[in-house]
């Protein structure tokens, strides 16, 4: 069988581990080939190294698309994160009608901790919106869902309950499944919330303080690989939680400043086949 491509449609930052510098290894890792269509260059993410040197890249992404649309490329999967513009909305659009065929992988990274990041727009939320009429699966965190539906973002608790319902208001946005991430309930346990209509699974995972940038976009893209290695959605946000949360764990144990983001590095090898094979 040949090797599964991703299409993987975000910004490629510098410092700070994240984007398209988490997806690449991590997607690669588990052989998986990711094909990075930057959308944006930046000298660092948003969130914590002050005024950024950055460059749009929308007008190439799209002529990027065009070029593997004319070589007749398909892409088995189309994984999109952070969009730093509105206007690349539509770049996954035309990468969703170019390849009807690929699994639809949305990560609406746009907001966490109860605002969206300063730097975006309430439009980005209303196209983040409608790409979700599209994908097959999309992995908002609680305030990513918040927003997405309308909602006052807020942090606060929720019950099981609650959390049914806002996956359900979700798919009605017209994904097939869902992951609200880092929902925190009652009881004070945090869960990712994957549901695709039959099932609703509340993953608990320990909840470590402190806000590490670029932590969903690890999420993602485990996701995603274990997607194109035939896991089914709930196993693969299962292994995803895992990673994430390995990821965290490791942070803080090194103690390095959470805005470098979490040193995934070191932990590459456990979702190699090889790495599953010995586990
Ligand atoms: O991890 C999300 C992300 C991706 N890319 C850029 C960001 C952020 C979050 O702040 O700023 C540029």
């Amino acid at each position: 069988m040949s090797t599964k491509r991703v299409l993987c449609i975000q910004d490629m930052s510098g410092i700070g581990r994240c984007s398209m510098a988490v997806s690449m290894p991590i997607i690669s890792a588990m052989g998986v080939q990711c094909c990075p269509l930057a959308t944006a260059l930046l000298s660092a993410h948003t969130g914590g190294f002050g005024a950024v040197a950055y460059m749009d890249e929308t007008f190439y992404a799209l002529q990027a698309l065009k070029h593997y649309k004319a070589q007749g490329l398909q892409f088995d999967a189309i994984y999109s994160g952070y969009l730093s513009d509105s206007e690349q909305v539509k770049l996954v659009q035309k990468a969703y009608e170019d390849n009807p065929n690929a699994i639809k992988i949305l990560d609406t990274a746009m907001a966490d901790n109860g605002k969206l990041y300063s730097v975006l727009s309430s439009k980005l939320v209303d196209g983040m919106r409608e790409l979700c009429g599209k994908a097959d699966i999309i992995t908002p965190n609680i305030t990513e869902c918040l927003l997405l539906l309308g909602e006052d973002a807020a942090l606060r608790k929720f019950t099981e309950k609650g959390l049914l319902t806002l996956a359900k208001r979700l798919l009605a946005l017209g994904a097939k499944a869902c992951v609200i991430k880092g929902a925190l309930m009652a009881d004070n346990v945090t869960v990712n919330v994957f549901f695709d209509g039959d099932e609703l699974e509340l993953i608990n995972y320990n909840q470590i303080k402190g806000a590490y940038p670029g932590t969903g976009d690890v999420f993602a893209s485990v996701l995603a690989g274990s997607a194109l290695q035939g896991a089914s959605f709930k196993q693969a946000a299962i292994n995803a939680t895992l990673f994430a949360t390995a990821c965290v764990e490791a942070a803080k144990k090194q103690g390095d400043e959470a805005r470098f983001g979490v040193p995934f590095e070191a932990l590459l090898y456990t979702i190699t086949q090889k790495g599953q094979e010995n586990a």
